[in-house]
């Protein structure tokens, strides 16, 4: 008997740090809810990706103090969001009574995009548009404070070139605005040596990143990073398992704006390997985006993997919903594209809400005074403190589309109707009188990725007025 007692009490000591340890904390979130959106991502299981809807299920809003009000908010129903603090919320309203099931839905706004490619665009109405000077005033002309962007790796310098081949051609020839291309290793002397015989007379500047800007943050956590990235692989997610894809994504999102050969710019028109431009370009587009105050242009308009973001949204949301931070939200920014869950709607079930459409960054033209702001700048650091950067993949081109949208104006995001574009699989191909090498109206070239346009959507829902 006497051997008994002290084993007794080291069991009920064992039971005691298990309930401290283990089971406390765990009633705590449970009755709590705060922490829930974290919890989930945490005990994320392989087998929860089977099941979109039970992944949509998963999702507790219920950190979101006062959203249980959601169905008798008058304000919320009115203007489509509530924008007070701790009180961030926002719902798609569908203003346009669009109806169909989802693939009558595709199928009407496919029809609408061919018909709107099909007409020729001109070119945009509300600026005077600089044409290009003669050549021999070029070397006094007033340029924008502007860079063409190229994050690029040594070994794909012929890649590039094409892409910079046909971007002097259709643009930069007329204009000799400055190249800054970026490298997180050393550009070799024969990668720089081959891009000055694309270059003409443009300056070149050669830029390696330092490393505090590029490489994964220390408080990373290696083994979930590990464990992530393997569920993300095994759903056929691209590039979840490349260290260097989500060191990419990170810098693109929120880094590249602090390059410190980049600060004297506020303006940069990013290109990448293997591009085509489609159409001849012949006005300052960088003075038309001064000139209008735009700090974001794009042209291909298109859904991402929803598994890539998953907490993205609810992320977002968090962060609006904390301190004063509500203040940054745009009262005329794009919120209902974000939302729009009509046309693809199993994007936004497992997203919390998120639509997955972006503007394709691979090619964007912005202004990083913009990104370099208080809103999108302590937005980015919010979301890289979640880790998700590493443990989920959010790429650059959802990062930049969702923070324009919250903490820009409507009317400071344009499309550029006029620029044909390709970078494959898809491509935006208008009907210009210099369109060539591309079929007006085709979408991508592999027919199956049709549906994957959501251009119609933030022209039905959020562009601000007909600029073209
Ligand atoms: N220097 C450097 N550049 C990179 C690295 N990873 C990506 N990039 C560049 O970042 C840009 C985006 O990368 P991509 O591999 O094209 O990514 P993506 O466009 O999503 O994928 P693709 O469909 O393969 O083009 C390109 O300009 C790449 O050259 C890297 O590790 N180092
Ligand atoms: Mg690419």
């Amino acid at each position: 008997m006497k051997l008994i007692v002290p084993r007794k009490r080291k069991l009920l000591n064992l039971f005691l740090i298990v309930f401290i340890f283990l089971v406390l904390p765990s009633l705590i979130v449970l009755f709590n809810g705060h922490h829930h959106l974290v919890k989930i991502a945490e005990t994320y299981t392989p087998e929860d990706w089977n099941s979109i809807k039970g992944l949509t299920d998963k999702f507790d809003f219920s950190y979101l103090p006062g959203l249980s009000d959601l169905k008798s908010n008058t304000e919320l129903d009115t203007n489509g969001f509530v924008l007070s603090p701790g009180n961030v919320q926002f719902k798609f309203l569908n203003k346009g009574n669009k109806k169909g099931t989802p693939e009558e839905i595709v199928k009407q706004n496919a029809e609408s995009y061919k018909e709107l490619v099909s007409k020729d665009p001109g070119a945009p109405k509300d600026a005077v548009l600089i044409p290009p000077p003669s050549p021999e005033n070029l070397a006094t002309y007033k340029h924008a404070n502007a860079t063409i962007m190229a994050l690029v790796r040594n070994e794909e310098v012929a890649k590039i070139g094409q892409s910079i081949r046909r971007f002097q051609k259709q643009f930069n020839s007329k204009f000799n605005y400055p190249y800054t291309f970026l490298n997180d290793q050393p550009f070799t002397d024969r990668f720089k040596k081959k891009i000055l015989r694309y270059t003409d007379d443009a300056p070149v500047e050669f830029v390696h990143i330092k490393s505090e800007l590029w490489d994964k943050p220390s408080f990373i956590d290696e083994e979930k990073e590990k464990k992530e990235m393997e569920i993300m692989f095994k759903h056929d997610i691209a590039y979840a398992k490349k260290q260097s894809y989500h060191n990419m994504c990170r810098f693109y999102s929120g880094q590249f704006y602090n390059v410190p050969e980049l600060q004297k710019y506020k303006y940069y028109w990013r290109i990448e390997p293997q591009v085509k431009f489609y159409t001849s370009i012949d006005y300052d587009v960088f003075r038309y985006m001064e000139d209008t105050q735009k700090v974001y242009g794009f042209t291909i308009n298109l859904y991402d993997i929803e598994e890539s973001v998953k907490t993205l949204w609810p992320e977002t949301l968090k962060f609006l919903n904390q301190n004063d931070n509500v203040k940054y939200v745009n009262q005329n920014g794009s919120f209902q594209w974000l939302l729009e869950d009509l046309q693809n709607p199993k994007k936004n079930k497992a997203t919390g809400g998120y639509s997955t459409c972006h503007f394709w960054s691979n090619f964007e033209i912005g202004d990083m005074d913009f990104f370099r702001g208080e809103a999108y700048n302590n937005w980015f650091k919010y979301l890289d403190s979640t880790g998700k950067f590493y443990y989920e993949r959010w790429g650059d081109a959802p990062v930049h589309s969702i923070g324009v949208s919250l903490f820009a104006a409507k009317d400071k995001i344009h499309w550029f109707r006029d620029i044909g574009y390709f970078h494959d699989p898809y491509l935006y191909c208008p009907q210009t009188p210099t369109s060539r090498e591309c079929e007006v109206g085709k979408f991508s070239i592999w027919e199956h990725l049709n549906d994957q346009n959501c251009l119609m959507n933030w022209l039905d829902h959020d562009q601000p007025k007909q600029v073209y």
